[in-house]
């Protein structure tokens, strides 16, 4: 049996007489349909053939960057194209040194250890004397940085969570905010094996846990059964916390043996409740203001919480918005209030239903990875600030307690991402791209980023490469078999930056003279080492490639969050400078940041329904991830496509929003603010709540260039949304904090579907 894996999980390959076909994998008992597209021809039709060079790009004519993404593209020889890619670098290099290279290169590529496009390109820049890095990630910059000051680094938490059956046997109340969206945990980056949240959730709603979701959208939970949703404002819940947390203050229901035990600073954090700090009491009535909560209900929520064994969840979305720092330690502090931390079914979540890992029971090995070898170039930038980089050189920003610089970028090079799905203000990223001297891409179709590019080399997929497959706590190391030839010209990443290497004198550092199988059995026998550090004994592998597949089992103990902690705090003590939580913390105060001071507070984000500029644009947009593929990858896909209104994103928007600008189901309508307007698709819907519209990622950007005002005209949201960092801690990426107006679209409605870029025949 052939498998393959993707980050939406296992599929199996059948043999048909016309060629490959995806099938759900019948060991997986929820499998998401995004993946099995793959081979279609309607996909198929989108790839980038053959390695394509901008006209004037071509001409020699380097500073025209404003014509990316506006001119039609020359194919050209590979020969060719790895001499033009081999002398931009080498230009560069020698005449700006390799810290004018941008190689971040951020994205989620495609599942597979080896063919995995991140650790190829860094690799390769590694080789030729390195690059400008990136940091963290958007999805969850502000929780990366500010965690590892508080508790323990995201990644440590991650792989502690309290497991679906944990929580079933003792979770009494599930208070999740932002829910815990079925839709998130489709994937896992690295590929999701068998998809359990529903059966986890499901299974405790049976064993009698209440549920409670705190959100905009009630499609973010389904348990299967009933469950309350309480409605709040985006980007408001550290307000909703802070008020829970005053009316258990004040009422003396706050675990202070906990605190004492486990935690330093609840003294400053108490002055800052009552008022005394700064003169507001954070009580409920205070929280109802801000949040939209009723205060009654805030009271009777504080009783539950305290009174029940309770598990709080927040989805990562609430830390993409600015401030994204303040929910989670919020919610650190009020989980510690009750005291709970470290119990089964207690405490709290940061990321269940996020992806389909959170909350396994699956052993907890790291897996294999490709080496990327060490890079000279110590200049990097927290991930969300590309588009300051590319026009800001030389201006400084803070960043965890230090100030750095933007480097000066001639040539950006990416591999695996679509800066133009993931970026924020699409239309300020696109005039700052328009000032490197040359932006090379590799990609397997002609979506927004490849048509940004001055040079594009065809990528293969993972259905044409050999692999080796693994994702954390997914328990499964998979034989990922080729089983099609690539596409047209297309070549594998790997290939293209040996090519590259051999060219550029770093052959053999790149290759370290192994092929595709070299480098499968290298990564197999790192597995094998690994497996065995954990007391397990792995077969060959030539065994492992005839199987297909290797279930690594359980934990021996199921994972409880911080058990050992709570157990035994000296023993055990947090990686924190006092080893315990820090509700407050003396670094973070120390840096002195305005907008993240050294304890959980309420600011005010930049746009929210109680802004001023509500008046203006009074909805608050809510970008969340698409549920019908993942970010930008396979949107012209027909799972995609049947999820959309004649080419268009929907967008959901409550009734009594919709009627107020008479916009019907099926309308056209126009999302618009000062930054951008796109289109999409009116969806009218009583799961939105008043005051919220919500039109998912992905859609790939499209914007009317014949307007001078961009109309961008597929329901890309990122022509909207916010560009600026969390906080002056994480400068994570504040995508959800985002005001918008809409109205019914008069303009017309022309079918929209992406098509191929013009490809010109080469003048002679
Ligand atoms: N408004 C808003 N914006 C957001 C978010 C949000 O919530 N709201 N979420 C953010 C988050 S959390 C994330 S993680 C980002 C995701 O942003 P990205 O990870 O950049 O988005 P993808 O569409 O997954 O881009 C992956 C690209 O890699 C290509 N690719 C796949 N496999 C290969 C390969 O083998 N080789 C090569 N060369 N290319 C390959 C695919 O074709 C695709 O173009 O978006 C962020 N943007
Ligand atoms: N199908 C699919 N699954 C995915 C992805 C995908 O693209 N497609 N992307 C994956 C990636 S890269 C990541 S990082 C994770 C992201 O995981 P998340 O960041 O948690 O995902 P989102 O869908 O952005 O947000 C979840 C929900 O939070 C709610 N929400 C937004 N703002 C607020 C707020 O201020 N307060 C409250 N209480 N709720 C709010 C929204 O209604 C939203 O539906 O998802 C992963 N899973
Ligand atoms: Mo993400």
């Amino acid at each position: 049996m052939h498998h393959t894996l993707s980050h939406w999980g296992l599929y199996e390959v059948v043999q048909d007489v016309d060629g490959p076909r995806l099938v759900a994998s019948a060991k997986d008992p929820d499998p998401s349909p995004i993946g099995l597209d793959q081979l279609s021809p309607t996909v198929t039709r989108l790839r980038v053939k053959r390695p394509a060079v901008r006209r004037s790009f071509l001409e020699g004519r380097r500073t025209e960057g404003h014509l990316r993404g506006k001119e039609p593209f020359v194919e050209v020889e590979w020969d060719e194209a790895i001499a033009l890619v081999a002398s931009e670098l080498e230009r560069v290099i020698g005449r700006h040194g390799n810290s004018a290279i941008f190689g971040g290169s951020y994205g989620w590529s495609s599942a597979g250890r080896f063919h995995h496009a991140q650790g190829q390109i860094h690799r390769f820049l590694n080789c030729i004397g390195g690059y400008v890095r990136h940091r963290d990630s958007y999805s969850h910059a502000a929780a990366n940085v500010v965690l590892p000051h508080i508790v323990a680094p995201l990644d440590t938490l991650m792989a502690q969570h309290t497991s679906w059956d944990q929580l079933a046997e003792h979770c009494e109340l599930f208070v999740g905010f932002g829910g815990v969206p079925l839709k998130n945990a489709q994937v896992t980056a690295g590929g999701a094996m068998r998809h359990h949240v529903r059966e986890g959730l499901e299974a405790m709603r049976r064993a009698g846990t209440r549920f409670i979701l705190i959100g905009p959208l009630r499609a973010d939970l389904d348990v299967g059964g009933p469950f309350e949703w309480i409605q709040i404002r985006p980007n408001t819940d550290t307000a909703l916390m802070l008020g829970l947390m005053h009316c258990m203050l004040k009422s003396g229901r706050h675990d202070s043996g906990f605190l004492d035990r486990y935690c330093v600073g609840f003294d400053t954090v108490s002055t800052y409740l009552t008022g005394r700090a700064d003169g507001v009491v954070k009580d409920a009535e205070w929280a109802a203001g801000i949040t939209g909560v009723a205060a009654d209900r805030i009271e009777t929520l504080a009783t539950e919480i305290v009174s029940s064994r309770t598990m709080m969840n927040v989805a990562w979305s609430l830390q993409r918005a600015r401030h994204g720092e303040q929910p989670y330690w919020a919610l650190i502090t009020l989980a510690a209030m009750i005291g709970q931390i470290g119990t089964p079914g207690g405490g709290f979540g940061v990321g269940y239903g996020a992806v389909n890992s959170v909350g396994t029971s699956k052993l907890r090995m790291t897996g294999p990875t490709f080496p990327q070898l060490a890079n000279a170039v110590s200049d990097f930038i927290p991930v969300a600030r590309i588009a300051d980089l590319l026009s800001k050189p030389g201006q400084s920003f803070s960043y965890n307690g230090n100030v750095y610089r933007y480097p000066d970028i001639k040539l950006v090079y990416w591999a695996g991402g679509n800066p133009f799905h993931h970026h924020q203000d699409l239309n300020t990223l696109a005039a700052a791209w328009a000032m490197p001297e040359a932006v090379i891409v590799h990609e397997q179709y002609w979506n927004p980023v490849a048509r940004m590019a001055d040079i594009v080399l065809p990528a293969t997929t993972t259905l044409e490469r050999n692999d080796l497959g693994y994702a954390g706590r997914e328990g499964h190391l998979v034989a990922m078999k080729k089983v099609a030839e690539p596409h047209a010209q297309a070549r594998d990443d790997y290939d293209i930056f040996a090519q590259l290497a051999a060219r550029m004198n770093v052959g053999p550092a790149f290759t370290e003279g192994r092929d595709e199988t070299g480098w499968l059995q290298w990564l197999y026998a790192e597995a094998v080492a690994q497996a065995r550090k954990l007391g397990m004994a792995l077969p060959s592998f030539e065994e492992f490639w005839d199987a297909g597949l290797i279930d690594l089992g359980d934990m021996p103990e199921p994972p409880v969050m911080l058990g050992e902690f709570r157990a035994d705090p000296k023993a055990h003590a947090l990686p924190t400078p006092s080893g315990k939580i820090e509700l407050f913390s003396a670094t973070v105060a120390g840096f002195g940041y305005q907008d993240c001071p050294g304890h959980a507070v309420w600011l005010e984000p930049d746009e929210w329904l109680g802004a001023a500029q509500a008046a203006r644009f009074p909805l608050h947009l809510i970008s969340n991830q698409p549920s019908r593929r993942l970010h930008s990858q396979l949107d012209h896909a027909a799972y995609s496509v049947d999820g959309k209104v004649a080419g268009r994103e929907v967008a959901r928007i409550n009734p009594a929003d919709a009627a107020r600008r008479g916009i019907s189901g099926g309308d056209v309508i126009r999302l618009w603010n000062d930054r951008g307007s796109c289109l999409a698709a009116a969806a009218i819907d009583d799961g939105v709540m008043p005051g919220v519209v919500v039109l998912p990622t992905g859609a790939w950007y499209d914007p009317d260039r014949s307007l001078e005002v961009p109309l961008e005209k597929h329901g890309n949201p990122n022509v909207l949304t916010l560009d600026r960092g969390t906080s002056s801690l994480a400068q994570g990426s504040s995508a959800q904090t985002c005001l918008v107006e809409v109205e019914r679209f008069e303009g017309g409605s022309a079918v929209t579907a992406f098509d191929l870029p013009e490809i010109q025949a080469r003048a002679s």
